[in-house]
């Protein structure tokens, strides 16, 4: 087949996404903050639809494999991605199922979420329908705890991208996006281990994480309890800013100054901006400076992407804002 045909005269596939989309059901301003008391309003979120959509936004060509529902959910995402420049010729519309939902709740000043996926379409991405023809040149492949932690098949499916990927000289991305809500500790754990010992060049994780699955408490003391060191491991630590370590060096990034609504979404925003810089070759602390922005500056928004920003916005923030306090 030739190339023009593979890539149907479009730019090719750059960055790879796995993972479920969820329509985010948010409490409206006031209408109180514990789920049920009031009026949401429906935005969109799932880790990796935000990492696809916000690598796109930051100037990459993003392909992202998943499935959605023919409902109304799944046909606004269909648009939103299409509107915001993410490729979705590997998304397959199912009628026979439901687009995931959650919904957010705040309280004490964190945000608490509801799911409702257990069925979804995105349980059920099929492997005979992604086209591998057209995905072998990528560049990067971006999975997550979540894209694994929802079926079985998914978590199948993720290992034999990343096998893909790696005959194919992809980077490979990982979020461990660890969800409590989603499987037990030892599970996830048996799993995370297994990524990143076989497949991960770039770990991205939290503290909060960290300490849920047993890894410490210590930034800097990740890679003594990760069963390998990736090429590139990185810690997001919220108002902290991040800790990246490389194999001859490491970076602690403070984080920006700015007014916080919500942080749902700010690390697949991290994620986003860390892979984008890589893409482009920056330094370890230029890569993580954008990264930590990107996550600042998304917190401003309700929801991952009301202000997830673009390159042109990241890149002036950078270059007018200093982080809140140098190490
Ligand atoms: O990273 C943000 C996600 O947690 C949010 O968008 C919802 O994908 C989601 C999940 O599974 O929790």
């Amino acid at each position: 087949m030739s190339k023009e045909i593979i890539t149907r005269g479009r730019q090719p596939p750059e960055v790879l996404a796995f993972g479920e989309p969820l329509a985010a059901l948010y409490p409206l301003p006031g209408a109180g903050d514990t789920a049920g008391t009031g009026a949401y309003r429906m935005t969109w979120g799932g880790d990796t639809s935000n990492f696809s959509i916000g690598i796109t936004k930051l100037g990459h060509v993003c392909t992202y494999i998943t499935r959605v529902g023919a409902d109304e959910f799944g046909n606004s995402f269909m648009k939103l991605w299409a509107d915001c420049g993410v490729d979705t010729d590997q998304i397959q519309q199912d009628s026979g199922r439901t687009t995931g939902v959650y919904f957010v709740s705040f309280r004490d000043g964190k945000h608490y979420l509801t799911y409702y996926r257990g069925q979804s379409a995105a349980t059920v991405v099929a492997r005979e329908e992604i086209e591998w023809d057209y995905i072998r040149n990528a560049r990067v492949l971006h999975v997550t705890g979540i894209s694994q932690a929802i079926s079985t098949r998914m978590l199948d499916l993720s290992f034999e991208l990343m096998q893909f990927a790696k005959q194919n000289d992809m980077l490979i991305s990982y979020d461990t996006n660890y969800r409590p809500l989603l499987w037990s500790v030892d599970r996830a754990k048996a799993v995370i281990f297994h990524t990143i010992r076989e497949y991960a060049d770039v770990v991205m994780t939290t503290d909060e994480e960290m300490q849920m699955l047993g890894l410490g408490e210590d930034p800097e003391r990740l890679i003594d309890a990760l069963p390998v060191m990736p090429r590139i491991c990185a810690v997001k630590l919220g108002a902290k800013g991040s800790l990246l370590m490389g194999r001859q060096s490491s970076v602690w990034l403070p984080s920006y100054p700015v007014k916080v609504s919500d942080t749902v979404g700010a690390g697949d925003a991290y994620d986003a901006g860390l892979i984008s810089a890589m893409l482009e070759n920056c330094s370890l602390e230029e890569a993580g400076k954008l990264a930590t922005a990107a996550a600042a500056l998304t917190c401003r928004g309700t929801g991952p992407l009301e202000r997830q920003p673009d390159r042109a916005e990241l890149r002036a923030y950078l270059a007018t804002t200093k982080p809140q306090r140098e190490n």
